[in-house]
This record gives C-alpha cells, sequence and structure tokens, in this order.
C-alpha cells in the first residue's frame, strides 16, 4: 500500500517534470497565413529546422490564420510584445502600427524589384527598421518574404489612376494605405485578411493588392477578381521575431540555435517565392484572369500620383531611415 502511494507520487511528480519542461520548451509562433503559403512555409520550416538541430529539444508551435489574436493580424505585434504570443514570422505591413518605421516598405514605389528590397534588408536600412522593433520590446532575428503587391479588382483592367476612381479597394495596416488609395482616386477599406474574402465574394469591395503567391493560392480569381494589374508598387518583407522576455530566458546556445535557423529558414522561403513567380503568373492567366502589365509611362502616372505620400509619411518613418533606404537603392 505504502509503496504504491509512493509510486503514484512519483509517477505523478514524473508526469508534472515532464509536462513541465515540455511546456518550457514549446514556444507559440503566430503567422497570418498557413503552410498552404510561402509565408506558413517559412514558419514551418523554422520549427522544423529547430526541432532537428535541438534534437527534439525545443518545439516551435506554428498558429495560421492570425488565430491567435482572432483573425486581427495588425494586433499581432502587440500580443507578442505582451507575451500572448511568444514568436511570429509576421509581415511589415501587420506591423508598421505599433513600428512606424516599417511603414518604410509601404512607401509607394520606392522600390522597384527583389534588388532593391535586398538592398534595404541586408544594408543599414535594415539595421535601423530591426533597432525600431528591438526598441519595442521584439527581437527581431531574419528576413523572409510576402512579395511584391499587385492590384486586382473585379470591374475593369486598371491601367492609369483615373481608372481606380470609386473602386472599394481593401487594403490593411496602416494608415498609409488610406493615403496611397486616396491619392489614386479610389476608396480604400480596412480590413483583416479573414474578412476580405467574404468581402470579395460579396462584392462588398472592388478590389484588392496582395502578392502572387496569396492571389494564386488562396484563389482570389475565383471571388470574382478577374483583372489584375502588375505594377509592383510594394512589398512586405516578413520578419522573424521573438518576445523579448522569451529570449532573454533562453541560454546563449539556444538563441543562437534560433537565431540561425530563423536566418535559414527565411533565405529558403525568399527563394521559393520568388522562384515561384513565373509559373504562378502563368496559372493565374491560364485561369482566365486579365493581366494588365503597364508600361514605363503608365507606371510613371501612378509614381507621379502617388508622390505625396512620401512627403506625408517620410516624417513618421524617420528620414534618417528613409534616407538610408534610397542610398542603398541607388548605391546597388
Ligand atoms: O492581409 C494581407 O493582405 C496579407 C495576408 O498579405 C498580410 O497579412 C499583409
Amino acid at each position: 500500500m505504502k509503496l504504491t502511494r509512493c509510486f503514484t507520487v512519483l509517477a505523478v511528480a514524473a508526469t508534472l517534470s515532464a509536462s513541465f519542461s515540455a511546456a518550457a520548451r514549446e514556444y507559440s509562433v503566430s503567422t497570418v497565413l498557413s503552410d498552404a503559403f510561402p509565408w506558413g512555409q517559412a514558419a514551418q520550416k523554422w520549427a522544423d529546422l529547430v526541432e532537428e538541430r535541438s534534437k527534439g529539444e525545443i518545439t516551435l508551435r506554428v498558429y495560421p490564420n492570425a488565430q491567435l489574436v482572432a483573425g486581427d493580424q495588425t494586433k499581432e505585434f502587440s500580443a507578442m510584445r505582451s507575451g500572448l504570443i511568444d514568436m511570429a514570422v509576421g509581415s511589415t505591413i501587420n506591423w508598421s502600427p505599433q513600428v512606424p518605421e516599417l511603414n518604410l516598405f509601404s512607401l509607394p514605389f520606392l522600390m522597384t524589384d527583389s534588388d532593391d528590397l535586398d538592398a534595404i534588408t541586408q544594408g543599414e536600412a535594415g539595421k535601423q527598421a530591426f533597432d525600431a522593433i528591438e526598441k519595442r520590446g521584439i527581437v527581431p532575428l531574419a528576413w523572409g518574404e510576402n512579395g511584391f503587391r499587385e492590384l486586382s479588382n473585379s470591374v475593369k483592367p486598371i491601367r492609369t489612376p483615373a481608372d481606380l476612381a470609386g473602386l472599394k479597394i481593401r487594403v490593411v495596416g496602416s494608415p498609409l494605405f488610406q493615403d496611397t488609395f486616396t491619392a489614386l482616386g479610389a476608396n480604400p477599406t480596412q480590413m483583416s485578411w479573414a474578412d476580405a474574402k467574404p468581402a470579395l465574394t460579396t462584392g462588398a469591395v472592388d478590389g484588392q493588392e496582395n502578392p502572387l503567391s496569396v492571389f494564386d493560392v488562396a484563389r482570389v480569381d475565383q471571388v470574382g477578381q478577374k483583372y489584375l494589374t502588375l505594377w509592383h508598387y510594394m512589398a512586405d518583407p516578413l520578419i522573424f521575431a521573438v518576445n523579448q522576455r522569451v529570449w532573454k530566458q533562453l541560454p546563449e546556445a539556444d538563441r543562437e540555435l534560433l537565431r540561425q535557423a530563423a536566418i535559414d529558414a527565411g533565405k529558403w522561403e525568399i527563394e521559393l517565392s520568388r522562384s515561384g513567380e513565373a509559373k504562378r503568373l502563368d496559372d493565374i492567366r491560364a485561369r482566365g484572369v486579365d493581366v494588365v502589365e503597364l508600361t514605363a509611362e503608365e507606371h510613371e502616372a501612378f509614381v507621379e500620383a502617388t508622390r505625396s505620400v512620401h512627403q506625408n509619411w517620410t516624417p513618421k518613418i524617420g528620414a534618417k531611415l528613409v534616407d538610408a533606404a534610397r542610398t542603398a537603392i541607388t548605391a546597388e
């Protein structure tokens, strides 16, 4: 009897300590998109590398669809800062309400291609952006990519700012997007990705902007988005990041492991995302979407129409950071 009780106590203690250490070694990772998309695959790759390199000691559990913030993706950064979420692979768009410096990447037509984006993230401007995140209680580890964002709608081919007049366009993130689409004569409406598809389906909004990978995987063409304009107006990088308290509690070796795994997963996903673009565009065309490619002159009209956004937002982003980004782009 006595012996049995003793075993029971031991068994309970063993279970408790096992679950305690399991709990202590498992961390939540928030993403907006699932692993059907490059974004979710980036987070899963991070988790897989960490699992493998820690020999199963550290588990990163990925929670897609911004479910840890009930779909409200612009609350992800705050939830991670408060400790409700341990880690995230998040978009600069969704974090920009809390980290105004990240609006840099949303400045319309600041970057023309991936080389411009890399020049920013891999240089002084990228460091300043990471410092801005760190200052707000989050430890950034590595860059990934959601991609250059293209414009789709259900009404007509868009070739000029005038074509956008009065169209209701779904946007997300900071008020910068309201300014950009208002400057173009459109009627922007803020809503989460969770609400976007239903709104496109019912026609509550006419259009949206997202990378080709999102348009393709989410089958945005099936909700009436028949027209797609390749205008490359901005690209949102992804950032792998960790809550500061979680980070401080980790032994140095684990920090290094997490950081290197994030860097490797980010590089892997950026390559995956970029190399998939041409095929995605072919597939989108094959589904009957009318794809508009702008001439240099047509493109320039959009650039001109949105110059005021740069003027209004440079002070909010920080002139030093905007300068560093511009310098990086011209120095390429
Ligand atoms: O909501 C979007 O448009 C998405 C999925 O691209 C982001 O989270 C920024």
